[in-house]
C-alpha cells in the first residue's frame, strides 16, 4: 500500500505579548506589575494596547481613555514611544533571520516564518520555535507567543491560544478536529461583521461552517465564501511571502520626441524631480545615492551618480545634485529620448541590516 507521502510545510507564527505595554514595563520598573495603557491619556486619545494587569479589567486596544478609566480607575496612561518599539521590531526580525530567510512580518510585533528548510537543519519546528522564544527573551527581555503548524491560517490562530509566553502546536493530524471546534469569530480573516452574519445563519463553530456547500458560502459571502470553505477543511496553501528588500526607488520618463534643447531638458528634469521627491516622501524612504539616467537618441544609456554620507531628504539638495549630474551627462549626448532619477543606498535597506539611521 502506498504511504502518505504528502510533505507538509513547517510554519511558525510569532506574536509579541502586550507589545507596547511590555516595552514600557521593561524600560520603567515602576510600571511593572501594574495596569497600564499605552496611549489614551489625552482628551480624545485611544489606547494602543494594555498590560495584562489592565486586561483583567477589560481594558484593551483602541479604547477611549474615559472608558478605560471607568473600567480600571487606577490605570496608568503611558505615552507611546514608537522608536523603542521599532528597535525591538528590528531586533526580533534579526533573530528570525538566523533561522530562515522566508519571513513575512504582519506588523511591528508579529511575523510568519517558513522553517520547512531552515538554516539550523532542524527538523522539529517546535524546537525552533522554543529557541526563537528563548533568544527573544534573552535579547529583548520580552516575551512572545508562538503558533506552529503546517499552514499560515492555523499557525496564526495557534499563537494566540496560550498567551502570554505560550506555544501551541497543531499537527496536520489534529487540524480537522481543531478547526471543527474553533469558534468562527476566532477565524483569522473573519471580521466582526462576518462573524455576526455567520452566527445569524447558525454558524458558530467550524463544524457548523462545514455544513454549507461552497456555492452556498459564495452566495452569502462572495469571493471569501470559497476561502472559508477551504480553510475550515484545513486547506491553506498561501505561501509565507518574504519581504523583498528594496534596493532602489526611482522613476523615469520616455519622451514623446527626442529632446535637444537644454532648456527643455531641464524643464523635463524639474518635473521628474517633483515626482521623484514625492515618491520618496510617500515611501518615507530616502537614499544616500542619486543616479541620473538618460537614454540618447541613439539608444545609448548614460548614468551618472553621486553619493553622500547622509540620507538625501532635502528637495533642494536633490535638485542641486540632479542638475550637476545632468551637466556631466550632457557632454555625452546630442539629444535624449528618456530621462530618470533613482535613489539607492536606501534607509530601509540599512535598517534591514540592523543599522539605525542617524540622519
Ligand atoms: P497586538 O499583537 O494585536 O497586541 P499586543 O501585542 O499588545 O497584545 P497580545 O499579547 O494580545 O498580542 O498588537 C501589537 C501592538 O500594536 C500593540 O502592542 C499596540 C499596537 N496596536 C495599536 O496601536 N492599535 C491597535 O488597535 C492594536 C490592536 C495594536
Ligand atoms: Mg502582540
Amino acid at each position: 500500500m502506498e504511504k502518505d507521502t504528502k510533505k507538509y510545510r513547517k510554519i511558525i507564527h510569532i506574536d509579541m505579548d502586550a507589545f507596547f505595554a511590555s516595552v514600557e514595563q521593561r524600560d520603567n520598573p515602576e510600571l511593572r506589575g501594574k495596569p497600564i495603557a499605552v496611549g489614551g491619556g489625552g482628551k480624545r486619545g485611544v489606547t494602543t494596547t494594555a498590560s495584562y494587569e489592565a486586561r483583567k479589567y477589560g481594558v484593551g486596544s483602541a479604547m477611549p481613555g474615559y472608558k478605560v478609566k471607568e473600567l480600571c480607575p487606577q490605570i496608568i496612561f503611558v505615552p507611546p514611544r514608537f522608536d523603542a518599539y521599532k528597535e525591538v521590531s528590528m531586533q526580533i526580525r534579526r533573530i528570525f533571520a538566523r533561522y530562515t530567510d522566508i519571513i513575512e512580518p504582519l506588523s511591528f510585533d508579529e511575523a510568519f516564518l517558513d522553517v520547512t528548510e531552515n538554516k539550523m537543519q532542524e527538523a522539529i519546528a517546535t524546537d525552533l520555535a522554543l529557541r526563537i522564544k528563548k533568544e527573544i527573551r534573552e535579547e529583548t527581555q520580552l516575551t512572545c507567543s508562538a503558533g506552529v503548524s503546517y499552514c499560515k491560517f492555523i499557525a496564526k490562530i495557534a499563537s494566540d491560544m496560550n498567551k502570554p509566553d505560550g506555544i501551541t502546536v497543531i499537527k496536520p493530524s489534529q487540524a480537522i478536529i481543531f478547526l471543527e471546534q474553533l469558534p468562527v469569530k476566532k477565524f483569522f480573516g473573519v471580521g466582526k461583521v462576518t462573524a455576526r452574519k455567520m452566527e445569524a445563519m447558525g454558524i458558530f463553530t467550524g463544524a457548523d461552517l462545514k455544513k454549507y456547500s461552497k456555492i452556498e458560502l459564495a452566495q452569502n459571502f462572495g469571493k471569501s465564501g470559497s476561502f472559508y470553505f477551504d480553510i475550515v477543511r484545513g486547506i491553506d496553501d498561501r505561501p509565507v511571502r518574504a519581504e523583498r528588500i528594496r534596493r532602489s526607488l526611482g522613476i523615469e520618463t520616455t519622451l514623446n520626441n527626442d529632446l535637444e534643447d537644454q532648456h527643455e531638458i531641464v524643464e523635463v528634469l524639474d518635473k521628474i524631480i517633483d515626482k521623484f521627491f514625492a515618491r520618496l516622501q510617500k515611501a518615507d524612504n530616502y537614499g544616500r545615492t542619486i543616479t541620473l539616467k538618460v537614454k540618447t537618441s541613439e539608444f545609448k544609456t548614460i548614468t551618472r551618480s553621486r553619493s553622500e554620507e547622509y540620507y538625501l531628504k532635502d528637495k533642494n539638495k536633490i535638485k542641486e545634485i540632479a542638475y550637476q549630474l545632468l551637466e556631466q551627462a550632457m557632454r555625452e549626448f546630442e539629444a535624449i529620448r528618456l530621462i530618470g532619477l533613482t535613489a539607492s543606498k536606501l534607509q530601509s535597506e540599512e535598517e534591514e541590516d540592523g543599522q539605525i539611521s542617524l540622519f
